[in-house]
């Protein structure tokens, strides 16, 4: 009985649950771009009541945000090369349940927080861990995590634009020709570089993995508690008809020993 075990493994705690989600409120970071190009706001709301006239018992408020806000998924209907895929309301549960990989590079992100991951990497996490199974997660670990109270640490925008860690082409392209990867996951901004509006094609993750099908997930928290192997990822965006992205609930099965 594979749940049974499971639930007896939560139990006793030799698998932990981690949230890889940050916290969402009016102060959570958001993508800034470039003039001419329109931007998503922060996070708002709105009273309807607190226990007064207008709801003497109850309090409830109405949210305003862009479906690319905090802790979120990207569908592949985001991106251009991705219109004639799924929205978030059409991704099959299963593919939101997998193995999860984690590629280390915070020491090179500490060094450079302009870090190119590169194809190389990822054949050298599957030389070290073994091949990546079907239905997997990668997380790109940084360390960024640690900047997300700060939105002007976590964008890191200076005179030559945002410097963030992210996939270089090759990257990019061998993430979305994978066979068996599902989803690409950051603890940044975007689940491309800060300075990936400049490649060639622009956004190579957005452009080949969503492009390919597969989907996207970014601002994640505490990545530096997950293994390079063994976890499984849960991620619950909300069930947006045509939508392009929603926040999402991202937690980790993990185990302990
Ligand atoms: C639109 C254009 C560029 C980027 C993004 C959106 C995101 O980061 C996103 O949330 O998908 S880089
Ligand atoms: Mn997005």
């Amino acid at each position: 009985m594979p749940i049974a075990d499971l639930l007896a493994a939560l139990a006793d705690g030799s698998v932990t649950v981690v949230d890889l989600t940050q916290p969402l409120s009016e102060t959570t970071p958001v993508l800034i771009l470039p003039e001419p190009f329109a931007n998503t706001p922060h996070l708002s709301r709105e009273r309807l009541s607190k226990y007064d006239d207008a709801g003497p018992a109850w309090a409830w408020d109405v949210l305003t945000f862009g479906e690319h806000t905090g802790t979120h998924l990207d569908a592949p209907i985001h991106w251009i090369t991705g219109q004639g895929g799924e929205d978030v309301a059409s991704i099959a549960p299963a593919r939101l349940v997998g193995p999860l990989r984690v590629v280390d590079k915070t020491a090179e992100t500490a060094a450079d927080p302009g870090y190119l991951l590169t194809a190389q990497d990822l054949q050298d996490h599957e030389a070290e861990h073994g091949p990546i199974e079907p239905g997997t997660w990668v997380v790109f670990r940084t360390g960024w995590g640690s900047r997300a109270s700060d939105e002007a640490a976590f964008l890191n925008a200076g005179e030559q634009g945002p410097v963030t860690p992210g996939p270089d082409v090759e990257a990019s392209r061998w993430l979305a020709e994978h066979p068996n990867i599902v989803g690409f996951g950051v603890e940044t901004v975007g689940i491309d570089a800060g300075a990936a509006g400049g490649f060639d094609p622009g956004f190579p993750v957005h452009n080949f993995l969503l492009g390919a099908g597969r989907y996207g997930l970014t601002q994640l928290a505490n990545a530096d508690r997950l293994p390079a192997t063994g976890a499984l990822i849960v991620v619950a965006p909300l069930k947006l008809v045509d939508g392009t992205g929603s926040p999402a609930r991202v937690l980790a099965f993990v185990p302990s020993t």
